[in-house]
C-alpha cells in the first residue's frame, strides 16, 4: 500500500507519539509507524518523574485530565547517606516548581487514546522498516506488515525509535558523531505492589552500592538497586532484593520503613550516556532516545524527549505555516544546547551517589563531603533543585 503524509513518524514512545499529536493541533498531517504492539508500548515500565515544564506541555496540549487526578505532585526529594536522612525542597528554591509522578506508560496510554479519538493513524506491529532518500525532496518509509510490503511518502521524517531504532543508523557514513560513556554498573528495577517506602523519592548513598526509592502510586513502589553491568537478574531472587534494599537505604534512626510486597515485574537497566550531533541530516530529525540516552539517576530521559518535540513541532509548525525554514535549520543546535545540561547533571547525579569498582579511597571521601556539600548548602541545593524540576525550555535551557 502506497501512503502520503507530512510528517512520516518512526516510533511510537513518548516523543513519536507527542510529536503526532502536537502536530496535528497545529494542521500538520501525521502518521506513526511503530515495531511493537500497542499493549506492549503502554505496558512496559520505564521512566516516572515528570518536570513541571513536561506536565505544562500536556497540560496545555489538551492531555492533562487524567495526568492531574491520578499523578502525585512532590514538593521535593530525599538524600541517604552515612545513615542519615536529608531534604531538597523545590519549590523554596526554585520559584514553585514541583515534579510529578506518573508513570511513561500512563502518558503514553493517555496519547494513544488522544490520537486515536482524533482519528490519527498509528500503525502497530510493523517489520523491517527502513528509510529512504533522506537527503533528497521526497524521503520514503518502507515497512511490512501482515506479509505485505508498504511505503509512506512524506515531506520529512522524524526518527523517535529509541536508541536501539534504525533512523539515526540511516544516515550515511562520517556526518554524525557520536559522544559516549558508558558506566561500571547497571540497574536492577522492580515494581511492587506494596505501599511506597518512603514519602517522596529517596536517592540512598551507601558503603554497598546506591539504592533507589520511588513509586508510581500509593499502592505502588518502584524502587533500584545499583548491580554489576553483566548481571544475571537470577541471582536476584525476590527475598535478596528486598534484604539488600533495606540494607541500602536503612538509616540510624528508623530503619528504612521498606514492607516488601508481590514483585510484579522486575527487569536490568544498563547505564549509558550518548549524544548524536547534529540531530538533523537533510529530510530527517531525530528526537528523544534516538539522538541521546541518559544514566536515569537525574530522570531526565522522558523530559528530554519531551523537550525536544516542542522545538521540532515550533520548527515544523513555523515552516508549513509561512514557509520559514529557519527554526528547521535551527532545531539540532536549539535540542542539544539544553541537552547537555541534562547530560551533566545526570552523569553528575549519578557519579555522586554509585559506588564505582574504580573508585579509590580518596575518591569515596570526595563522595561523602560533595554529598555533604549539596545537602547542606542553599547555593548547592539550589543548583539540584532547578536541575530536577527541570531547566527552561528556552534560550538553550539557561537558568
Ligand atoms: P522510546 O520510548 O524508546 O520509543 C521508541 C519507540 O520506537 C520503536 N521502534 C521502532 N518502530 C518502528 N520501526 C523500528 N525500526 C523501530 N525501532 C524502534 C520502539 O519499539 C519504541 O516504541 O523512545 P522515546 O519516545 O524517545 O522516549 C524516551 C523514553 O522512553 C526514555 O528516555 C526513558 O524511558 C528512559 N528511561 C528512563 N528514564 C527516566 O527518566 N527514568 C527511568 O526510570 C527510566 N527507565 C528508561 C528506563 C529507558 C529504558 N530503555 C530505553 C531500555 C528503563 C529502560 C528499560
Ligand atoms: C522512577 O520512578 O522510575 C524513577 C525515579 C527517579 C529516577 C529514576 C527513575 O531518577
Amino acid at each position: 500500500m502506497k501512503q502520503r503524509t507530512q510528517v512520516g513518524i518512526v516510533g511510537a514512545g513518548p516523543s513519536g507519539l507527542l510529536l503526532s499529536h502536537l502536530l496535528a493541533r497545529q494542521g500538520i498531517d501525521s502518521i506513526v509507524i511503530e515495531d511493537r504492539s500497542r499493549d506492549h508500548v503502554e505496558n512496559r515500565v520505564r521512566a516516572g518523574v515528570l518536570e513541571q515544564g513536561t506536565v505544562d506541555t500536556l497540560i496545555e496540549a489538551g492531555l492533562g485530565e487524567r495526568m492531574l487526578d491520578e499523578g502525585l505532585i512532590h514538593d521535593g526529594i530525599e538524600i541517604r547517606f552515612n545513615g542519615e536522612r536529608h531534604r531538597v525542597d523545590f519549590p523554596s528554591l526554585t520559584d514553585g516548581k514541583r515534579i510529578t509522578i506518573y508513570g511513561q506508560g500512563e502518558v503514553v496510554k493517555d496519547l494513544i487514546d488522544a490520537r486515536l479519538a482524533d482519528g490519527g493513524v498509528i500503525h502497530f506491529e510493523v517489520s523491517a522498516t527502513s528509510i529512504h532518500d533522506i537527503d533528497g525532496d521526497a524521503p520514503v518509509i518502507r515497512y511490512r506488515k501482515d506479509e505485505a510490503g508498504h511505503e509512506i511518502a512524506c515531506d520529512y521524517i522524524a526518527g523517535c525509535d529509541g536508541f536501539h531504532g534504525i533512523c539515526r543508523e540511516s544516515v550515511p557514513e562520517g556526518i554524525l558523531t557520536g559522544y559516549e560513556r558508558v558506566y561500571p554498573y547497571a540497574w536492577l528495577g522492580v515494581l511492587s505492589d506494596s505501599p511506597p517506602a518512603a514519602e517522596e523519592v529517596a536517592y540512598c548513598h551507601s558503603d554497598r552500592g546506591f539504592a533507589l526509592l520511588s513509586l508510581r502510586s500509593p499502592a505502588v513502589s518502584r524502587l533500584y538497586l545499583q548491580v554489576a553491568p553483566d548481571e544475571d537478574i537470577e541471582a536476584w531472587p525476590d527475598e535478596r532484593f528486598w534484604e539488600e534494599l533495606r540494607l541500602r537505604s536503612a538509616t540510624k534512626d528508623d530503619g528504612a520503613g521498606i514492607e516488601p510486597g508481590p514483585v510484579l515485574q522486575k527487569g536490568i537497566t544498563p547505564m549509558r550516556s550518548y549524544v548524536v550531533e547534529p540531530m538533523r541530516h537533510g529530510r530527517l530529525f531525530l528526537a528523544g532516545d534516538a539522538a541521546h540516552i541518559v544514566p536515569p539517576t537525574g530522570a531526565k530521559g522522558m523530559n528530554l524527549a519531551v523537550a525536544d518535540i516542542r522545538y521540532l513541532t515550533e520548527a515544523l509548525a513555523a515552516f508549513y505555516r509561512a514557509g520559514d525554514a529557519a527554526g528547521l535549520d535551527a532545531y539540532s543546535t536549539r535540542a542539544l544546547r539544553r541537552v547537555w545540561k541534562a547530560q551533566r547533571f545526570s552523569w553528575w547525579m549519578t557519579t555522586m551517589l554509585h559506588l564505582s569498582p574504580d573508585d579509590s579511597p580518596f575518591d569515596r571521601r570526595r563522595q561523602i563531603g560533595e554529598l555533604d556539600y549539596v545537602t547542606t548548602s542553599v547555593a548547592a541545593m539550589t543548583a539540584l533543585a532547578e536541575n530536577y524540576v527541570g531547566l527552561p525550555l528556552d534560550d538553550g535551557g539557561a537558568p
